[in-house]
């Protein structure tokens, strides 16, 4: 048991999360090392979420709007650390989530499914039951199996927490693709139409919010917000705080 007054108190939570979700078959070990590659990245950005990633949320959160059909992809890490988030932005955007696993097994579509399921039973849950038979074009993985009611529907396609070539491999089918990614040097922060530079347990809760508030915004102002964003201008935001934060750090 870890005493909330530890100064890593939030750190070690994260991680016991993703320890149970080991224990529990969720999770892979291979997750474990994405968390700590994700934690080093978010010790660079201050442990919050700054102007970079909160410019990026509201350009999200206008795209998630204009789709026609937008669909949340679930990894093991996900579904770990922020279940009830991903559930609470697909019922916003009135949606369904996908189980999306680079290492599938059975067993784990079915331990994602029950602890998705456990949280809202009345949500729509797709890519388990070895529903996920469309193969992404040039994508041999796992990971390029998708569910042809999901993903492969989609024209947005909300793919956090994975460095990958799932996300060229989307935009190569025409599909916009939205990413949350710590690294913003991983190859889906940068062929993302729209990455967020932030820690999911943060930035999650922010997006919802703000789908929520621009719900009743009218068409032209959500173009507006997608057409004046750019995430190459983002990402390096993003590396020159890093790399300014880094220079003046005092110790
Ligand atoms: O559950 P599976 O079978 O699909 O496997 C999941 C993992 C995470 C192992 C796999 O999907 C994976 O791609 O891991 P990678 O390649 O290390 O990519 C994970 C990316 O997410 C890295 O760029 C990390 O910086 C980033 N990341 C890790 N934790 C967080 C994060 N970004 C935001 N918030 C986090 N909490």
């Amino acid at each position: 048991m870890v005493p909330k007054n530890h100064p890593r108190y939030h750190s070690l939570y994260y991680r016991s999360l993703l320890e149970r979700g080991v224990d529990e078959g969720i999770v892979v070990k291979t997750g474990l090392i994405a968390h700590g590659r994700g934690e080093a990245f978010d010790y660079l950005i201050g442990e919050k979420t700054q102007g970079f990633a909160r410019k990026a949320i509201e350009a999200a959160a206008a795209l998630l709007l204009l789709a026609g059909y937008p669909v949340v992809s679930v990894n093991g890490n996900v579904a770990a650390l922020v279940p009830e988030d991903a559930i609470m932005l697909a019922k916003e955007l009135d949606t369904a989530v996908e189980i999306n696993l680079f290492y599938r097994t059975p067993e784990r579509e079915e331990a994602i499914y029950e602890r998705l399921r456990g949280i809202d039973d009345g949500m729509r849950i797709l890519g388990a039951s070895g529903s996920a038979t469309y193969r992404i074009p040039g994508l041999e993985s796992n990971r390029g199996l998708v569910d042809p009611r999901g993903i492969a529907k989609a024209d947005v396609v909300l793919v956090p927490l994975e460095d990958g070539d799932r996300t060229e491999k989307l935009r190569d089918i025409g599909k916009n693709v939205i990413t949350i990614d710590l690294n913003p040097l991983s190859r889906s922060a940068r062929f993302a139409d729209i990455t967020i530079v932030d820690n999911i347990v943060r930035c999650l809760p922010l997006l919802t919010q703000k789908v929520k508030q621009l719900k009743h915004a009218d068409e032209e102002e959500l173009v507006e917000i997608v057409n004046n964003y750019d995430n190459k201008g983002i990402l390096k935001e993003a590396l020159t705080f890093i790399s300014k934060r880094l220079l003046d750090m005092e110790l």
